[in-house]
């Protein structure tokens, strides 16, 4: 049967509302729940959408403010409720950041806090080093990185970072969040206290030396237990010079916000960013991370760290005023990576919003122009793409792989950045129609965050989701999304091969190319909706 595609979390009351009809349809009304008629309009005809293989045509209700609970109906279609109002998204918004209280690891996640889905510690044993094992070390805590119970340096640290920029950008609406975790009330706001955890297990990775070694995981991605009886070895894997870039700048970007909070706490960050800073000083070289062979989990190896050593850099200029540190990050810009991108694995793009964000640059400077400038222009292609799109997603075909909803939100962060930090408001309204993708415009018509809302996915790639013997799914989680070419096996049974790009996704829970679930895609996703929020 038909359905009609809106944003299931709802739509604030200014906001614009535009329903996508994935069939020909003159005229919709928009019902409550009594069944009155509270708007009717026309639809517009959009033609053949290219991703998703669907002729659509567009129903706007912009007009209709009222607070409610709603359907779009047209022909014999109807769409998911949702709500319109000004609190229409609290419940969602506050969902995707408490996820990562659910990705917590080595506590026990409590009833008074976690509800229903708790947990016993986990992951609490000292981890050895690989080629050594009589090094030991405690490592316990951070966030779980995803639908394994591997924890890697770089992912954590792009995590932290878009959490922590959305925190800068958009104080309003992530400082005043109740997330009830345990260290609620303690003065700091909830959100802080959430990348607080994870930026505690950091600092944790660092050698006394300053590297930082590149994750910590048992040999093997366990099998499918909760994580308190996941019982292999663990082991701490060599560093890289990728994480200890990203420790440094993570570190100082954290001192920035917590300075503010917890000053003793944030001379901890400021000292850890400057110990691997010094490192990265004595050590120009790449040194880069393949799993060595025994060990199959997360690899995220890079191809080379000029980006990871501008952000660190960068920030560390934000963090201290000092010139040696800029005058370091602009020797870097010889190099070509790029200066937009938000992670995972070329995070050049936190460099940028370092320097603009650092308060230590004069109105006109130049490079800041620039900075500005290079954001415009990658938001000017992304509209473009959003504008040919039947479901006005900023996506190219090719960027429908794995994680795609990370790539949405990500350009999502884009434009939500120009509008912010370069005065280009006019892309504002392309990061509420990303988010509107992400919750429901879509060719599968599913909210792709857990919980709450009438057709959302219900059964990801996240161990504990699937281990606790709970049908109900914990809410909040991001899941990779539409995957174009999903890993062969099972996923044919599924998505039979031919299926458009937008399409190709099933909320099967063996399928991890497309419905897993990760740290860093739920943060770009944090980030824009804090963007809607504030
Ligand atoms: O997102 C990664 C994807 O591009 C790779 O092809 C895949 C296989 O190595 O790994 C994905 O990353 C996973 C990581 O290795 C472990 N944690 C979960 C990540 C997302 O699926
Ligand atoms: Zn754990």
């Amino acid at each position: 049967m038909n359905t009609i595609h809106i944003n299931q979390a709802g739509y604030l009351p200014e906001s614009e509302k535009i329903a996508v009809l994935p069939f020909q349809a003159e005229t919709f009304k928009v019902i409550d729940t009594d069944g009155n008629v509270a708007f009717e309009g026309k639809c517009t005809r959009f033609g053949f959408d290219e991703n998703s293989g669907d002729t659509v045509c567009k129903a706007d209700f912009s007009e209709l403010k009222t607070d409610g609970e709603y359907r779009v109906v047209a022909a014999d279609a109807a769409s998911p409720l949702f709500r319109i109002g000004e609190h229409a998204l609290d419940k969602t918004f506050r969902d995707l950041v408490r996820a990562y209280y659910y990705f917590r690891c080595g506590c026990e996640l409590k009833p008074e806090n976690a509800g229903k889905f708790t947990h016993g510690a986990c992951h609490t044993s000292p981890a050895s080093e690989w080629f050594d094992h009589s090094v030991k070390k405690d490592v316990s805590g951070g966030w779980h990185d995803a639908g394994d119970y591997g924890r890697y340096v770089t992912p954590g640290a792009c995590a932290a970072a878009q959490l922590l920029y959305a925190y800068i950008l958009y104080p309003n609406a992530l400082g005043k969040l109740d997330l009830n975790i345990p260290e609620s009330g303690n003065g700091m706001p909830d959100f802080l206290s959430e990348v607080k955890y994870e930026l505690d297990w950091l600092m944790k990775m660092q050698k006394a030396d300053g590297a930082v070694y590149h994750k910590v995981s048992t040999a093997q991605h366990a099998r499918f237990v909760m994580p308190e009886n996941d019982m292999g070895a663990l082991y701490l894997l060599p560093i890289s010079s990728m994480a200890t870039a990203d420790l440094a700048a993570v570190c100082a970007l954290g001192y920035r916000v917590y300075k503010e909070f917890d000053s003793d706490y944030a001379g901890k960050l400021l000292d850890a960013a400057k110990l691997s800073l010094g490192w990265l000083d004595e050590d120009p070289q790449f040194i880069g991370f393949r799993n060595p062979e025994g060990c199959v989990t997360g690899g995220y190896g890079e191809g080379g760290d000029k980006d990871n050593r501008f952000w660190a850099y960068s920030e560390m200029f934000a963090a201290t005023g000092d010139e040696k540190y800029l005058d370091k990050a602009k020797e870097l810009l010889v190099y070509d990576f790029p200066r937009t991108e938000f992670g995972v694995g070329s995070i050049g793009g936190f460099g940028t919003l370092a320097y603009l964000t650092s308060g230590r640059i004069p109105e006109s400077d130049r490079l800041a122009e620039a900075f500005k400038s290079m954001f415009i222009s990658q938001a000017q292609r992304l509209r473009w793409l959003a504008d040919r799109s039947g479901y006005m997603a900023a996506m190219d075909e090719r960027d429908y792989g794995w994680g795609s909803n990370m790539g949405l939100m990500k350009h999502g962060m884009i434009f939500a950045v120009c509008d912010t930090l370069c005065g280009a408001h006019e892309f504002g309204v392309y990061a509420k129609r990303q988010f509107d993708v992400l919750m429901g415009v879509n060719a599968v018509g599913m909210s792709y965050v857990s919980g709450n809302v009438e057709r959302a996915i219900g059964h990801p790639h996240l161990r504990p989701a699937a281990t606790d013997g709970i049908d109900e799914c914990i809410p909040g989680f991001v899941s990779g999304g539409a995957n174009r070419r999903p890993v062969e096996g099972i996923a044919e049974k599924y998505i039979p091969k031919g299926t458009p790009p937008m399409k190709s996704f099933a909320d099967v829970q063996d399928l991890y190319s497309v419905n897993e679930v990760t740290i860093y895609w739920n943060s770009p996703a944090v980030f824009v909706a804090a963007y809607l929020m504030n």
